[in-house]
């Protein structure tokens, strides 16, 4: 498979820990955001939307979304399964997992952080509190959730590893990007260490990818 990704995208990064949990070898092209090569015309072709991931898969046009790969991934492939069979046990790990995705991660991507400075003339640190305070909630709700609710186990959901992690982790690994206090989230902290210390979470880290700065 081929990946058009970034070492700092969240969303790349739930893609690469899933296809590494999978076994699935791939390559991956590192799309330079801050250059803005995600708005150049040959990557447009590939995403109109001007953002990654996108997966080759050879079977067809390019997928986008990290959840919609995630889920392809989920039913065309082996390896350990990544959501749940009971039917309410997958639908905690979806909402777990939509709760960073489609509420908390859309809004402190480039393209949101660019046009707050731009068409509202805010200065970088100003748009930087409210990165921040999306992180904050977010990382609430899930600390609310995952240390109140009976499905958490090792795990956001259980003891196996679901979509709900892969998305936790690509959360807390933006707090040390973008310099979020973490004490507050102790169950989210132990969930996330527990998966990182999983080869497949390493590996696909973003501070291991090339690109990303030296540490
Ligand atoms: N909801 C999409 C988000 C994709 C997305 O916005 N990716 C970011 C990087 S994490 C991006 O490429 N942004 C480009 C931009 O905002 O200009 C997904 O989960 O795949």
């Amino acid at each position: 498979m081929h990946m058009y990704g970034n070492w700092r995208s969240a969303a790349a990064f739930r893609v690469r820990i899933a296809l590494k949990l999978k076994g699935v070898a791939y390559e991956e092209t590192f799309i330079d955001l801050d250059a803005g090569d995600q708005h150049a015309p040959e990557f447009r072709r590939i995403n109109p939307q001007g953002a990654v991931p996108a997966l080759f898969d050879g079977a067809g046009p390019p997928l986008t979304q990290s959840l919609a790969i995630l889920d392809y991934l989920e039913e065309t492939h082996g390896g350990p399964k990544l959501l749940p069979e009971e039917p309410r046990a997958r639908a905690r790990a979806r909402s777990l997992a939509q709760l960073v995705a489609c509420d908390t991660h859309p809004l402190y991507v480039p393209r949101v952080r660019t046009y707050l400075m731009q068409a509202y003339d805010l200065p970088k640190e100003r748009m930087m509190d409210f990165v921040r305070h999306v992180f904050e909630t977010g990382l609430a709700t899930l600390e609310t959730r995952l240390s109140g609710e009976a499905g958490t186990g090792r795990f956001c959901q259980g003891d196996a590893v679901s979509h709900a992690d892969l998305c936790l982790v690509s959360l807390w690994v933006g707090t040390g990007i973008f310099g979020v206090e973490t004490a507050p989230y102790p169950t989210v902290a132990r969930i996330a260490k527990t998966c990182l210390a999983l080869p497949a979470f390493a590996e696909a880290h973003p501070l291991r990818q090339p690109g990303a700065p030296v540490t």
